[in-house]
């Protein structure tokens, strides 16, 4: 739903792990189903015929889709490889093998670049199932290692065909990069950095500053989770974008407390073009915030939102519905809502696999749809009726579009609309008067009625306290068994 409206953008990762292959001497071509039908993606098949395909899953509700799609293509090449990685995909490895019921070869759990080549290799090998971050139904290697240089492997951007479909809001083309990777903290709704093992890694100024200048695109979305935590480097790739004489317009996704300790750093960045910050507050008390590990008070929060408005950039911000949730809770975050100037986003506190609540919420699932996982719509039980929930959820959701959206946008967007449009760029202006159509209740509560193929395994029964070997994807270092040479490797 979030990328029918809102935006829609590169496969960062994807690119990635396809620099790193086409590294080794294959040759890789990528089809982002995000753009491109199913059709496409069959004659794609029957077109180049390739000896292994790769599907990326970053995204829970996407994992019905992906493993019909590995089954039909393993019943058209036969001898074709498959394997699928990717952020969710990681989490659930061997539930994913035994959907895909020998259609899918592995998942390679983890960052991709270092692993997919070696993977790649060892097919056909019995070594393959012991290759680090390989799950196959013979058995699985030690934890998936980190790439140790982010400045390796930059995204092979040309790989992704009909790049003016690449948006966000208007910000429209807009290609994507990435400057960190990782995140320091653990809010307990998030699987960043149980992903990530809670490590944090920089690229090099010089090279992210030759890579955002390599970009065709007049903007860019910077994917870290958490923008510029450290100041020197956020300066320092600032620099090295000046001397190269690098202009454009940039999105960044950051934290309120990052934001009022760096408070310089941004505002040097406006200077350099950003444009457009998204700040996650989720939630409004002292309470919820505890409840989410967020670790800053509801006045570090407004400060920063205070912050952003003096500096002039475009902010968007999330609050997280619980589904506990009745009438008067939606009620105070209307209120707050309408008279905020920030775009406020609603989404419905999820459950993820790879997130410590997975282990440590005790309430049960109302539904086990991979495709209802998706922030949109609600997976645990409601105390309102479902339609009731939607309807509250919608109205909420409203606001943005009536203050953001349709003839509301005009005022304030309306010049860069009309920029975006002479450079024939059409995604921001079609996603004007959408929003009605794509966020609605009785389609969200329809959602919910289809006939389900593939279902999630349940949680385990929930404990206190998750297991780090459960938790993780990369181990953090302390973690990790030492190795001959004294430290275990990533
Ligand atoms: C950028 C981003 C977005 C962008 C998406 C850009 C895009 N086209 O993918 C936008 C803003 C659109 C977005 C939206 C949403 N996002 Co988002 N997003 C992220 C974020 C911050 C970074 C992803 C990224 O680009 N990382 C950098 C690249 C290099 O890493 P990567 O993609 O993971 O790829 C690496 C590995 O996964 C692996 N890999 C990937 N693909 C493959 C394939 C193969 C074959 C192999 C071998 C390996 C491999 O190798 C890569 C290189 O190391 C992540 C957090 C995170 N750290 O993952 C959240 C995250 C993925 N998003 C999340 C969510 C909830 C959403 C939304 C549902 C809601 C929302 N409001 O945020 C929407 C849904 C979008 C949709 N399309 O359905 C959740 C995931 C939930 C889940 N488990 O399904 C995450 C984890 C954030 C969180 N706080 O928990 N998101
Ligand atoms: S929500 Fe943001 S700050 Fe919290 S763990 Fe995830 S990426 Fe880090």
């Amino acid at each position: 739903m979030y990328s029918e409206l809102y935006l829609r953008l590169e496969p960062i990762g994807l690119e990635r792990v396809a620099a790193a292959v086409r590294a080794t001497g294959h040759e890789v071509r990528m089809l982002d189903l995000q753009i491109f039908s199913h059709a496409d993606y069959r004659a794609e098949l029957d077109a180049f015929r390739p000896q292994a395909v790769g599907f990326s899953v970053n995204y829970l509700a996407n994992v019905p889709e992906v493993i019909d799609l590995a089954k039909e293509t393993k019943r058209l090449l036969p001898d074709c490889f498959l394997m699928v990685g990717g952020h969710s995909g990681s989490f659930i490895a061997e539930e994913l093998l035994e959907h895909g019921r020998g259609a899918i070869d592995c998942v390679v759990r983890g960052e991709g670049e270092v692993i997919a080549p070696r993977v790649l290799e060892a097919i056909g090998d019995s070594k393959l199932s012991a290759l680090p971050g390989v799950v196959t139904p013979h058995g699985h290697g030690p934890p998936p290692t980190l790439l140790d240089d982010l400045d390796r492997f930059l995204p092979a951007r040309d790989l992704a065909r009909k790049r003016h479909k690449y948006f966000i809001g208007v910000l429209d083309p807009c290609a994507s990069a990435e400057l960190t990777r990782g995140c320091p903290w653990d809010c307990s709704f998030c699987s960043a950095w149980t992903f990530y093992g809670r490590s944090y890694r920089k690229a090099s100024p010089e090279k992210a500053a030759e890579d955002l200048a390599s970009i065709a695109e007049p903007n860019v979305f910077l994917v870290d989770d958490v923008a510029f935590i450290h100041p020197e480097h956020g300066f320092a790739i600032g620099q090295e974008l000046e001397r190269r004489r690098v202009k454009k317009q940039y999105y960044l996704e950051t934290r309120c407390d990052v934001l009022i300790k760096n408070r310089d750093l941004f505002a040097y960045w406006k200077k350099l073009g950003l444009y457009y910050m998204f700040l996650g507050l989720e939630a409004l008390d002292e309470e919820a915030l505890k409840l989410h590990r967020k670790r800053v008070t509801p006045g570090e929060n407004f400060e920063a939102l205070e912050i952003a408005r003096e500096l002039g950039l475009t902010v968007a911000v999330n609050i997280i519905a619980d589904c506990d949730w009745d009438e008067r809770r939606f009620e105070v975050i209307r209120e707050w809502a309408m008279t905020v100037p920030e775009i406020v986003h609603l989404t419905v506190a999820t459950p993820y696999p790879g997130t410590e609540i997975w282990f440590t919420d005790a309430r049960r699932l109302a539904t086990r749809d991979y495709r209802l996982f998706d922030v949109a719509h609600a997976v645990l039980p409601t105390r309102m009726p479902l339609d009731k929930f939607y309807a509250e959820l919608v109205k909420t959701q409203d606001i943005l579009n009536r203050k953001h959206l349709g003839w509301g946008a005009i005022p304030k967007y309306g010049f860069p609309a009309v920029r975006a449009l002479m450079r024939g760029q059409t995604n921001y202006v079609k996603m004007l008067w959408k929003f009605a159509r794509v966020v609605n209740q009785n389609r969200q509560y329809a959602d919910h009625q289809r006939p389900v193929t593939y279902e999630m395994r349940p949680p385990k029964p929930a404990v206190a306290k998750p297991d780090p070997a459960e938790l993780f994807v990369h181990l953090p270092a302390r973690l990790q068994k030492p190795t001959a040479s004294g430290t275990a490797p990533g």
